[in-house]
């Protein structure tokens, strides 16, 4: 009788009993170490993905591992109801590392981008004097903050909207990288400009530069919000603490998730200045788990590997080399390539049959990623990774491309 690959039996297994909502690589894995992935065959492979950013520290980093184990002994939740005695140390960690004055901690990343939808809302009639149930918010073409309804209700991604209507309304959707479609969108009701300073899920999106400066100078001239997403770009990929660092601006509010945890849990924040975060009072906003003692202890362990290993000043430094390599492979089958830090969308000319079945070559070579929007291979290894992995990372993309 022929025996099934334990990956194959699990496969089968989700197949039967889990929701079909993603189709994943095939490829099941039980453990992971820096910016190694094993899986249950006992095959290892370069995470080129780092769970969308959420491991930029490298997986299972010990350290905030071990801080895990340590609080999981002490506290894990109390509800907001109560006090714990990580919450506050936490809030004054983030805010110092990030200059903005005060920190709203949720979960996942979609709540803290409702989380910032609800302030850009309520500012806009607290403060600018909107008449009420008439705020807008402009928001990009092509963009990705979550998959809430509210959320997905400004997406322009068909899979994303696909009949989950009908959509909150208030949002005004214009091209992404455009300023003068953003000045023409602008009107009096008009609160908040929402966007990711680079798009992930568009495939490593780059706007044209002065963009974020212009859009700073718009809501500047607008009395408007300017509020980035910053769930993906943010705590280093790009080489910065922030994507927005890169054009010297400051917003004034952004939300981050991800690799606030270090992939250990999920912990989010939006973060403001006073006079955004004060439109909330008791009882009109939170979360059982937000802010939990649990997730406080991660995210302090999580935010010092990437200061103590200085994981953005190595990011900046390694993303060069990353774009010299991938810009010098020797192959007819790129459109593009967008780098920026260790974030990089590889997009092939379409005649190259779509990037999936690169990733599937580069499975069986060891390495792992994820193709977006049919043609781009995107990557995103964890900011633990080294030159010598880079470089061995990169020959096989080009072999594969060959
Ligand atoms: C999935 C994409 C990446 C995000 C930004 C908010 C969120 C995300 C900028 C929501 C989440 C994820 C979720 C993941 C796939 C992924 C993704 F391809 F869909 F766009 F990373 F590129 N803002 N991004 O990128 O955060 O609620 O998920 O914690 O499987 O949906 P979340």
């Amino acid at each position: 009788m022929a025996t099934l690959a334990k990956s194959e039996t699990l496969i089968q297994q989700e197949n039967q009993y889990g929701a079909h909502n993603y189709h994943p690589l095939d490829v099941v894995c039980t453990k992971g170490e820096g910016v190694f992935l094993t899986d249950v065959d006992g095959k290892k492979y370069m995470d080129f993905l780092a769970a969308y950013s959420a491991v930029n520290q490298g997986h299972n980093h010990p350290k905030i591992g071990e801080a895990m184990i340590a609080q999981v002994k002490s506290l894990a939740l109390t509800s907001r109801a109560f006090r714990n005695d990580q919450f506050p140390p936490l809030l004054e960690k983030l805010c110092r590392l990030t200059g903005f004055q005060k920190a709203l901690m949720m979960n996942s990343g979609a709540e803290a981008v409702e989380t910032a939808l609800k302030a850009m809302r309520k500012w806009g009639y607290d403060k600018k004097g909107i008449e009420y149930g008439k705020a807008e918010i402009i928001v990009a073409d092509g963009n990705f903050h979550g998959r809430t309804t509210t959320i997905v209700g400004f997406s322009t991604d068909p899979d994303s909207t696909s009949r989950f209507g009908p959509f909150t309304p208030g949002f005004v959707i214009v091209p992404y990288g455009d300023l003068d479609a953003v000045k023409k969108a602008v009107n009096k009701n008009t609160c908040a400009i929402f966007m990711e300073p680079i798009q992930g899920e568009g495939g490593v999106i780059i706007p044209p530069k002065g963009f974020l400066k212009g859009l700073r100078e718009v809501a500047d001239q607008n009395n408007l919000l300017l509020v980035l997403d910053e769930i993906q770009s943010g705590l280093g990929r790009t080489g910065k603490l922030f994507a927005f660092e890169h054009e010297g601006i400051r917003p004034d509010g952004v939300t981050i998730g991800k690799a606030l945890s270090g992939g250990y849990y999920p912990v989010s924040a939006f973060l403001a200045n006073d006079e955004v975060m004060d439109v909330f009072t008791p009882g009109i906003h939170g979360s059982t788990y937000g802010g939990n003692p649990l997730a406080c202890a991660v995210a302090s362990a999580a935010l010092d590997v990437l200061v103590d290993e200085k994981l953005v000043e190595k990011t900046a430094e390694l993303g060069k080399h990353l774009e010299a390599r991938l810009k010098g492979m020797k192959t007819d089958k790129l459109k593009e390539v967008r780098v920026i830090g260790l974030w990089a969308g590889v997009q092939l000319k379409p005649e190259a049959g779509g990037a999936r079945k690169y990733c599937y070559l580069l499975k069986d070579r060891g390495m792992l990623c994820k193709d977006t929007h049919v043609d781009t291979i995107r990557l995103a290894p964890p900011l633990v990774i080294t030159k010598e992995q880079i470089d061995w990372a990169v020959d096989q993309l080009e072999a594969v491309l060959a």
